[in-house]
């Protein structure tokens, strides 16, 4: 066992706060309209005859009853999130109150501990060491996909063999695709397994109008935006640097959007709006050459730019190159005879990127073939692109400032962060709210806690099913149902408010330091949800 921190043994102690109406661990289930998916409702409804079309739930406090005791397995998947340890503790309270001889077994390293039959039994003394931590190595997460009715049937085995009657899979997008996909599969085996989902992602992609956000998205943002705080006051002490910051989020902008609410840089690079204006790399690399230049112009030779993880994936020409290469490659693994197969545009992309970059996107593939965009250091590549601008302009005259480039990535830093209130209570919540999904009896439903910038008490808490939220996609070449990945909008009020300060902020040095997450104090300084979690539900 690790020495503990001052702050972990007074932050084991915090007690989540709760919605009303899961507070006295027993509840009636309130059922809505039947559902529909968001698209697609004749090809989902095909491949989802028993889950499809059930209607969203929402619990209220009921008196308490007898629970026949069941046992229950979960699993963590994919990227670590700040506050998987408290759905764990609250899905193991929530059993307990349900009935105290109810068990909770821990499947390891992800999705795979069910198909390899790896696992361990949670018990008060595992979970009271991990209660509002961060991290997910409780049991550890893993990527394996549950795909294959082969990897279901290995699931029955054990559960059968422990006498698990429900699975919580605590995961994101794809995760919660493919618990419903064995939602279905139980159902229709008749294995009286039921399977639960929770929505998890700090790239805060797994939202819509049911599910308002995923855990650990909360924490991340602070965490960053600690950091970037930390960064401008360095930048605005120095006034030499240009920081040049990537922020993680595979595909969607939303942590690089909240990040810059929080801490109001001079650029902001929303991968979605690069894309809707269909700008090039030129085009993109001009747009903070200009900033620099107007600054210098003010005698400001410094500056923040923040930079999503998956910019160039959005980037239309960059784009084409990266699948026409993932083509070339997946044929031809003598780089230099691939790189003679790309089209005359996407060959003039390649030649203009910088010599590492350009290495980095022939090189680093993932299992399936794909550039891995996590790996692409956009933040190395914007500043020696700007640079050469910039250099460019001064030769003709036009800039007389000076740059010089720093690079960060932030992303690691944060998945692991002890969960902020917000993240601890929510967290909490869904653990609690999940193992009533599961006295309920439901299947193929996501925990949902909804009314979240309101009080915790006046948190809705209920079930939404996750056929609701699929429609099809094309997945390596076949169509597929999957949950619909929340981008951000450009229409949206998080978004709006970017655009409506960003030139300000940009001229400016309105630099906001946020600080670091504070566990105890004055709930305005401790207990404040997103940005953007406040701007979207106050447009509703
Ligand atoms: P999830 O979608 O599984 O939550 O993971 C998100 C993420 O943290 C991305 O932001 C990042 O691109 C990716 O995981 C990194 O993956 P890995 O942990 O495999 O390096």
């Amino acid at each position: 066992m690790s020495t503990k921190s001052a702050l972990q043994i007074a932050r084991a102690t915090y007690q989540p706060k709760l919605p009303n109406a899961l507070l006295h661990g027993a509840v009636k289930a309130v059922e809505g309209k039947a559902t529909e998916s968001v698209a697609d409702q004749a090809d989902i409804k095909k491949l989802f005859p028993n889950t499809y079309g059930m209607p969203i739930i929402t619990f209220e406090a009921s008196e308490k009853h007898a629970n026949q005791a069941i046992n229950v397995g979960v699993i963590l998947s994919g990227g670590q999130a700040p506050g998987g340890h408290n759905v764990i503790s609250g899905l193991f309270d929530g059993l307990k109150s349900l009935n105290e001889n109810n068990k909770l077994y821990g499947f390891l390293s992800g999705p795979g501990g069910l198909v390899d039959h790896k696992y361990i039994e949670l018990t008060v003394n595992i979970i009271d060491e991990y209660r509002n931590t961060g991290g997910f190595d409780i049991i550890g997460s893993g990527r394996t996909k549950l795909e294959e009715t082969a990897q279901f049937d290995k699931g029955v085995e054990i559960c059968n063999k422990l006498g698990i009657k429900a699975v919580v899979i605590i995961g994101g997008d794809d995760s919660n695709t493919n618990a419903c996909v064995l939602a279905e599969y139980y159902l229709q085996k008749q294995t009286g397994i039921q399977v639960i989902g929770c929505p998890k992602t700090i790239d805060g992609d797994l939202k819509n109008e049911v599910i308002e956000t995923s855990f650990g998205f909360d924490t991340a943002c602070k965490v960053y935006s600690e950091v970037i705080g930390n960064i401008m006051r360095d930048a605005n002490s120095a006034k030499k640097y240009w920081h040049f910051i990537k922020l993680m989020g595979r595909s969607a902008s939303h942590i690089g959007l909240e990040c810059a609410l929080q801490t109001q840089p001079n650029v902001t690079i929303i991968s979605e709006e690069v894309e809707a204006k269909k700008q090039t790399l030129s085009e993109v690399v001009n747009g903070v050459a200009d900033v620099v230049a107007a600054r210098a112009a003010n005698g400001d030779n410094f500056g923040v730019v923040l930079i999503p993880e998956g910019l160039v994936e959005f980037i239309p020409e960059v784009k084409i190159l990266i699948s026409e290469l993932n083509d070339l490659l997946s044929h031809e693994t003598d780089v230099q005879k691939a790189l003679k197969g790309l089209t005359a545009p996407s060959a003039a992309v390649y030649a203009s990127l910088p010599d590492a970059i350009a290495k980095q996107l022939t090189l680093d593939r993932d299992p399936h073939g794909n550039v891995q965009v996590s790996l692409i250091e956009t933040e190395k590549l914007l500043i020696e692109m700007v640079g050469k601008e910039l250099k460019r302009r001064k030769d003709a005259g036009a800039y007389k400032g000076k740059f010089s480039g720093l690079a960060h990535f932030f992303g690691y830093e944060g998945r692991c962060a002890a969960p902020s209130n917000f993240d601890a209570d929510y967290c909490y919540s869904l653990g609690v709210n999940a193992a009533q999904l599961i006295g309920a009896g439901k299947t193929g439903y996501m925990s949902s806690i909804r009314n979240t910038t309101a009080a915790a008490a006046e948190w809705i808490a209920g079930g939404v099913p996750v056929t609701m939220m699929m429609n099809m996609e094309k997945r390596h070449g076949q169509m597929k149902p999957v949950i619909q990945k929340a981008l951000v909008r450009l229409d949206g009020a998080p978004f709006k408010k970017l655009a409506a300060n960003r030139e300000e902020w940009a001229k400016t040095t309105a630099y906001v330091y946020p600080g670091p997450i504070q566990y105890f104090g004055p709930t305005e300084v401790c207990d404040q949800p997103t940005k953007t979690l406040l701007l979207e539900q106050e447009g509703k």
